[in-house]
């Protein structure tokens, strides 16, 4: 029984020093299995698709919180995605961070310092800033919860429609009206076939003139042609991304070169690696006792 690790030789590092303390086995890399049959877990970000060469593996370890860019698994796979304590806070904190950015014209600032432009701009209270969040989940409801403390006038919008504290809440069938009302608009959606492609030119549309767009949900949610041709039109006038599609995105991407764009290379949240290893030692010991691991994942409801 031996845990295969694919990620950065840094994080490898530090999960070997953890492994190596509880005795447990665990190979750095496919070059470094001596024998595939003895591989039984997996820890990535992304699984290989060549689930054949390991013929025992019993479950893969998401080292992420979001397991929404995970294809099926064949049938006898278990999927555990990383809970550890502060990723959800994380995202929270990037996301009020980029919804401040775009509140407080930081694009056109971060520009005009660039050429030494000296410039103001009208501050608009937070109060009479309409920010709409997609995705009132775990953390959609945190930074709604963030937002109206700083006085933003916050609403959001799921699926059901599920009631949250202090918060106007929009169901499926009030999209139109949610959208109308958000100068700020946040995507902390699961990618599921329901959401990919959601932000596209027809929701644009219903934002209301010069709104913003900030999305730490997935890459796959957003059309990005259609971001620039908003952009362009002034339908948007700025916006902020920690996910893309494709990830890396490429260097010689436009939207690198875009003022009216900022970019961060998916760091909304990061597993702590000694944690992520620690997690992954309790899913192993979870196993052994014949329980439920924790970080499971029903698959057959993962499409949502
Ligand atoms: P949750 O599962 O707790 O919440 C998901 C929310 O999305 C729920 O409100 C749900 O509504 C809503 N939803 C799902 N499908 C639809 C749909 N078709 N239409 C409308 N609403 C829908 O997720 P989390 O809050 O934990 O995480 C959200 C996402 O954030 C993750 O899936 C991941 O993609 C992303 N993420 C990004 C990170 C980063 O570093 N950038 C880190 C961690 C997560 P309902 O409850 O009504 O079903
Ligand atoms: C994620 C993560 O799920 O970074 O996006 O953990």
């Amino acid at each position: 029984m031996a845990l295969l690790f694919l990620s950065t030789p840094e994080r490898g590092a530090v999960w070997q020093r953890v492994f190596d303390a509880a005795d447990e086995p665990i190979f750095m890399g496919h070059d470094a299995v001596t024998d595939a049959r003895s591989v039984t877990h997996l820890a990535c970000w992304t699984p290989p698709d060549d689930f054949a060469r390991y013929p025992n593996l019993q479950t893969v370890i998401c080292v992420g919180a979001g397991v929404d860019h995970i294809p099926a698994l064949p049938r006898g796979i278990a999927l555990v995605r990383t809970t550890v304590p502060g990723l959800d806070q994380m995202v929270r904190d990037w996301t009020v961070m980029a919804t401040l950015m775009l509140h407080r014209d930081m694009p056109t600032y971060l520009e005009n310092a660039q050429g030494g432009v000296w410039q103001t701009r009208p501050v608009t209270p937070a109060a009479k800033r309409c920010v709409g969040i997609m995705g009132m989940g775990r953390i959609g409801g945190l930074v709604a919860q963030s937002l109206a403390a700083m006085n933003f006038n916050v609403a959001g919008w799921s699926r059901s429609g599920t009631p949250v504290d202090d918060t106007e809440i929009f169901g499926a069938d009030g999209l139109e009206r949610f959208l109308a009302r958000s100068d700020i608009l946040i995507c902390l959606l699961p990618l599921t076939p329901q959401t990919r492609g959601i932000l596209n030119a027809a929701l644009f549309n219903k934002l209301p003139d010069g709104a913003a767009l900030i999305n730490a949900g997935r890459g796959g949610h957003l059309d990005s042609d259609a971001m620039i041709a908003a952009l362009n039109s002034g339908k948007l006038c700025s916006a902020m991304l920690d996910v893309t599609d494709p990830e890396p995105l490429p260097q010689t991407h436009p939207l690198w070169r875009d003022p009216r764009v900022i970019i961060t290379p998916h760091v909304a949240a990061q597993t702590d690696a000694e944690d992520g290893a620690r997690h992954a030692l309790k899913v192993i010991g979870a196993e052994r006792e014949g329980l439920v691991p924790p970080g499971f994942v029903d698959q057959t409801h993962k499409g949502y």
